[in-house]
């Protein structure tokens, strides 16, 4: 059995990479050792370092995985910062072996699973839950343009959505049509969460999932990512969202496969061995457009549709609801 822990760490502002770590079945491994692959990709022979210590390995890249020997089991780099162990968070062997494709997994049943879906029409600052009742209000001087449409200006202007939507779902679509007008980094098209400044203000970050078309460093790509406290899971794209045009962007966790994946365009363009564990946010700031972080800047750009799924979806559903396009749910 493999106990596959998450990392931790001042990920999102560190620059160093960090690990994964199997333990259990692997030789001469205790359960509570981490295993850490200091040696570049494919190292033949991880490092072990104790859970909790932390750590900041070198020649380490995302993506670099190792197996121990005699074990099936692989450990893969996959965020920035730290490393520490979650505890409790096990999982199948074999992870990475098993990583899931679910191109045939289609269901018809999406909409059943649609739980809030803003099309922005109208005008004014009230942005309507076309499913329940989760209405919106746009804040920082912007307003509806009449056109289905809301445009942020990348100065104050956000929407402010009701608390607790995502917190209580066990899978979970994140789903949104948007046109990125471009910027600095760590922008958000989405951020549910908390911080040090209370509620519907910005501070230090306490709990957090975004998704940023851009994050800041030398990355510099798209990604999903979910702060809890110290700990942080991030999940990189290979490149960012393209700016100055209208895309589909969306972010699915995943508990039975314990994946999180995003899907640009209806493309599957990361698929992660990490399971979000979305209940441990607190998301009494749930927001298009602005971060809880006090020093990133707004998001510049254009919504035209915004939807949560509670659970989901798979690649089939996902170039479906793409190739019908943000108005037919
Ligand atoms: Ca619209
Ligand atoms: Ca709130």
């Amino acid at each position: 059995m493999l106990a596959l822990v998450g990392l931790l760490g001042s990920a999102c502002r560190g620059e160093t990479v960090i690990a994964l770590f199997a333990s259990g079945a692997v030789p001469d491994a205790p359960d509570a050792a981490v295993m850490l692959g200091a040696g570049g990709p494919r190292a033949a022979m991880p490092a072990r370092v104790t859970l909790g210590a932390p750590q900041s390995p070198s020649g380490v890249d995302l993506g670099d995985s190792w197996r121990a020997p005699g074990s099936d089991e692989t450990a893969v780099a996959w965020g920035d910062g730290g490393i520490q162990a979650i505890p409790g968070a096990g999982g199948e062997t074999n992870q990475m072996a098993a990583a899931t494709d679910d191109e045939d997994a289609g269901v018809d049943n999406m909409g059943s699973s649609l739980v809030v879906r803003y099309d922005f029409t109208g005008t004014g600052t009230t942005v309507h839950d076309r499913i329940g009742s989760a209405d919106a209000l746009v804040l920082g001087g912007a307003s509806l343009t009449g056109a289905g449409t809301l445009e942020l200006d990348g100065q104050d202007d956000y929407v402010n959505m009701p608390n607790g939507l995502v917190s209580p779902l066990n899978g979970l679509t994140i789903m949104a049509w948007v046109e990125w007008s471009g910027g600095i980094c760590w922008q958000r098209v989405f951020d549910f969460g908390s911080n040090d400044g209370g509620e519907d203000a910005v501070g230090n970050a306490h709990t957090s999932l975004f998704l940023t078309p851009l994050t800041c460093g030398g990355r510099g790509t798209a990604a999903v990512a979910l702060e809890v406290g110290a700990s942080s899971y991030m999940i990189y794209a290979d490149t960012p969202l393209a700016s100055e045009r209208m895309m589909q962007v969306t972010v699915t966790v995943d508990p039975a496969g314990e994946r999180t994946r995003l899907y640009v365009d209806g493309q599957r363009v990361v698929d992660a061995p990490v399971l979000l564990p979305i209940g441990a946010i607190d998301d009494v700031n749930a927001w298009l457009g602005r971060s809880q972080w006090s020093q990133d800047h707004h998001f510049r750009g254009r919504y035209e549709e915004f939807r949560i799924y509670n659970r989901a979806l798979s690649a089939r559903d996902i170039r479906e609801a793409y190739e019908r396009g943000p108005d037919v749910p």
